[in-house]
């Protein structure tokens, strides 16, 4: 039987989404989900009409490091977007340069550039034969709820809790069967932009 489980279909169309930016925060451990994942995300993201300029691309080595991450990129675009500080972080990230966005920049002018208006943190845990699995997944999902409440910028969970390694490459859309599964990253893309969207009109 087939599963109702899954989002109603996302908003179409975006309106105002050229003005947004937009973070992703990723965890390096499982790669091989996490690449798929955070393209998922910048493809959702630019279809919905986000400048692939504006949106910021930075790893962390593991998932426990994400609500760190995505709580100073917040504040660094803040520190930035309020002086003219000439860029944020030096990009680090999994993808190849032809699939990331264009690094960040000021302009020859030094002209600050706006604060995020969401970030996505995205990372991959995988259950082994130990506690760790748990401890992160606890700590990590609920840091990051935290920073958005804390914070006022919406912070979307990309994290997947998967307990077999066929789980989490199938929600990364690269299943090994017939079945690729679904990339969970386009729907957190979308996510991101809606939310963004509504918090500016909720200000
Ligand atoms: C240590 C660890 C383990 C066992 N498993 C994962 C995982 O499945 N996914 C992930 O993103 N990170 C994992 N890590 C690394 C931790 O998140 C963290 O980077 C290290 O403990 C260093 O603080």
């Amino acid at each position: 039987m087939a599963s109702i489980k899954g989002p109603a279909p996302a908003p179409t169309s975006f309106p105002g989404a050229e003005n947004l930016r937009i973070g992703i925060v990723h965890a390096r451990w499982n790669e091989e989900c996490i690449t798929p994942l955070v393209k998922g995300c910048v493809e959702s993201i630019t279809k919905a009409g986000v400048k692939p300029e504006n949106i910021v691309i930075e790893s962390v080595p593991g998932s426990w490091e994400l609500p760190f991450g995505v709580s100073r990129l917040i504040s660094a675009s803040q520190v930035q977007a309020s002086s003219n500080v000439s860029d944020l972080m030096g990009a680090t990230s999994l993808l190849d340069d032809n699939s990331k966005p264009a690094t960040p920049t000021t302009g020859s002018a030094g002209k600050s550039k706006a604060a995020l208006d969401a970030v996505i943190g995205i990372g991959v845990l995988i259950k082994g034969s130990t506690m760790h699995f748990e401890y992160i997944s606890e700590s990590c999902c609920s840091g990051l709820m935290r920073i958005g409440l804390d914070t006022g910028v919406p912070v979307i969970l990309g994290v997947l809790t998967a307990l077999t390694e066929d789980q989490a490459l199938e929600r990364s859309g690269v299943g090994r069967g017939a079945n690729k599964g679904h990339n969970h990253g386009l729907d957190w893309g979308s996510a991101s932009v809606e939310m963004a969207l509504k918090t500016n009109r909720w200000a």
